[in-house]
């Protein structure tokens, strides 16, 4: 698939990339770079995002080039979604108009694209791009090392998660060696430039930490007030569970953030017995076996109940 994919883009002229709404600094590290690789082959390129991304991921290099909002209907050959195979994922009207190509690794991906490449193996879409870069044949350029490095570096927890390999890890190193960059910058970007904010959001959001089933589940909650309260912005929240899930003998750390009143996005993530995907499936949701999201209507004590009754089934 990884030739079919770089075949297509040696053909198109014109192409327009996006990836997933509320983005990460894997999908976004990611787009750039490979934004960055087919302008380097000469092609015209554009890319669009729903959804502006969150700080740090605005000082990613290169990051001016993102266009706000819609791809208009206009003339693209073909339009690269990375991580993101369906208009709600991309928050984009009409892919369906477009040849598209999905790159992504998460296993519930759609893969209803022209093209899908998924690869559930990495732990980041980053891994992917840098070898379409290698097939390709591009030069990695100290930028695209950067948001490659940055997209690896944060969706496999600066390589602590279970995701990583000895391949992100090899990757990783190739990045350093040939592109100029040192792996401190990336990280004191990414994870050392918290606002005052921000720490001040952890504290109120641990403050509502409740454990449940022998500690074995921990619940956490970002209420709407902590918004105003705080005067927050829209806010990168990875962190505070990182912190939830780091307590010792916890399988599984539920994060609610409330969206309006009786509804949440609820992220998971789990370690041991506990698979985060199965648990998301269970609410119509989705993701990887470690970290998966999903929608919830109701109140959060019905919610908390359903989920230990689903978590419980899997710790038997
Ligand atoms: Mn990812």
């Amino acid at each position: 698939m990884k030739k079919k994919v770089a075949e297509a883009i040696r053909k198109a002229k014109k192409i327009a990339l996006s990836s997933h709404v509320r983005p990460d600094a894997d999908c976004i590290g990611s787009a750039l770079a490979l934004y960055l690789m087919l302008e380097q082959l000469g092609k015209d390129v554009s890319y669009y995002n729903t959804d502006s991304a969150p700080f740090p991921l605005t000082s990613l290099p290169a990051y001016d080039v993102i266009r706000p909002g819609q791809v208009y209907p206009q003339h693209f050959d073909i339009l690269i979604l990375i991580e993101g195979g369906t208009e709600d994922r991309t928050g984009l009207d009409h892919i369906e108009k477009y040849f598209t190509i999905n790159i992504d690794h998460h296993a519930t991906s759609a893969y209803d694209s022209n093209l899908n490449w998924v690869d559930p193996s990495v732990s980041a879409v980053g891994e992917l791009i840098y070898e379409l870069g290698i097939e390709l044949g591009i030069e990695f350029t100290r930028d695209i090392g950067f948001n490659l490095y940055a997209a690896i570096s944060s969706d496999s927890g600066s390589f602590k998660y279970s995701n990583t390999t000895h391949k992100s890890l090899w990757i990783a190193s190739q990045l350093v060696k040939d592109c100029n960059f040192s792996p401190y910058e990336v990280s004191d970007l990414l994870f050392y430039s918290n606002h005052l904010e921000k720490v001040g959001m952890m504290e109120k959001v641990l403050s509502t930490l409740e454990l449940r089933l022998n500690n074995k589940v921990a619940f956490i909650d970002f209420k709407r007030e902590f918004l105003t309260t705080l005067s927050l912005k829209d806010i990168e929240t990875e962190d505070v569970i990182s912190v939830a899930r780091s307590i010792l003998g916890v399988e599984a750390t539920l994060f609610f953030k409330e969206i309006e009143d009786n509804f949440y996005r609820i992220s998971i993530r789990s370690r041991g017995r506990v698979s985060s995907q199965k648990v998301a499936k269970a609410f119509k949701g989705g993701g990887h076996d470690h970290a998966a999201g999903f929608f919830y209507k109701g109140s959060i004590e019905k919610a908390k109940d359903e989920i230990v009754a689903v978590i419980k089934k899997q710790l038997v």
